[in-house]
């Protein structure tokens, strides 16, 4: 048991000094980074357009001021937002392409256009 646990403490130890010392690749971001969307009055403010490697993990907090509902197309996810409670936005990126993440209404239709963009970088 004791032999086990210091070879699990290893492991992570190594795992960490890979992901450390992983070199950033080009025209993306690194992907341990977990990204910050802030939807004011129904515009994000900031960054809109997020890039990511294919193959990664995406993760990106968001916050509304307003409850919606957002709509990641191509990947088709549907995530629910309640006013000023940050909610976690969670997928693996497998598909390469730029999808467009919008805000539907109250049928489910969407409206107002893209808040803003993933893109997602062939690898
Ligand atoms: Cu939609």
């Amino acid at each position: 048991m004791k032999l086990s646990n210091s070879f699990t403490v290893v492991l992570n130890i190594l795992f960490t000094l890979l992901v450390i010392t992983s070199p950033l690749p080009l025209g993306a971001t690194n992907d341990i980074t977990t990204h910050r969307i802030v939807i004011h009055e129904g515009k994000v403010k900031g960054e809109q357009t997020l890039k990511f490697n294919q193959g990664t993990s995406i993760n990106i907090e968001i916050k509304s001021d307003k409850n919606m509902e957002l709509h990641v197309h191509g990947y088709d996810i549907k995530l629910d937002l309640k006013a000023g409670i940050t909610a976690k936005l969670s997928f693996d990126a497998q598909v390469a392409g730029r999808f467009s993440v919008t805000r539907h209404d109250a049928h489910g239709n969407d409206s107002h256009g893209a808040l803003f963009y993933i893109e997602i970088y062939p690898q």
